[in-house]
């Protein structure tokens, strides 16, 4: 089923997740809505406070070589942790929260990330490239934090202004 995005400035969106603690079928339930809502929206990754639950899970699901989306390489993260990042880069993030709206983010360049499988199995991960970049995203919207709060003074305050004649023109 698709779930409606809760989108910017939807206070929701502050929300610090809960861990998860019953791998159970309501989890499995929300994951499979999840996905079916990004692919919905044309989006890559997707946290589940974004769909209005408040628990530390999220979504991501990266073209490949040839730009093809593929299921199989959908990847579900259920209570992830950083546990290492270094270096650091500079990519045009968007958000399906913040439509429309993209912008330079500075995040680390690589990470490992230690997280759970909807079944509760434990994994490590090492992230580097977009994976990276969409895992801090993600990441992010658990701690309640939107890549807008990342921005320099100036940006922001070019994106609150664009968002306020945004909604002013009801687009
Ligand atoms: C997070 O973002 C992310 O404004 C996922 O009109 C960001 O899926 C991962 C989207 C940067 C890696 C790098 C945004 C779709 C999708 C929009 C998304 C829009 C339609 C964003
Ligand atoms: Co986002």
């Amino acid at each position: 089923m698709i779930r409606e995005i809760v989108t910017y400035p939807n206070k929701l969106l502050k929300t610090r997740s809960k861990s998860v603690e019953q791998f159970d079928q309501t989890l499995h339930t929300l994951l499979d809505d999840m996905y079916e809502t990004m692919i919905n929206k044309n989006g890559i990754g997707l946290a589940a406070i974004q769909v209005a639950e408040p628990i530390c899970a999220l979504i991501i699901n990266l073209p490949d070589e040839d730009d093809k989306q593929k299921k199989e390489d959908l990847l579900e993260l259920i209570n992830p942790e950083i546990i290492e990042m270094e270096g650091s880069t500079i990519y045009k993030e968007g958000c399906l929260s913040v439509p429309q709206y993209y912008e330079d983010v500075q995040r680390a360049e690589w990470v490992r990330v230690r997280y759970c499988d909807r079944f509760g199995k434990q994994y490590e991960m090492e992230c580097d490239e977009l994976l990276a970049i969409a895992v801090q995203h993600e990441m992010d919207h658990l701690k309640g934090e939107l890549f807008i709060e990342k921005l320099s003074y100036l940006k922001r305050k070019k994106f609150e202004k664009e968002w306020k004649k945004r909604l002013k023109e009801k687009k």
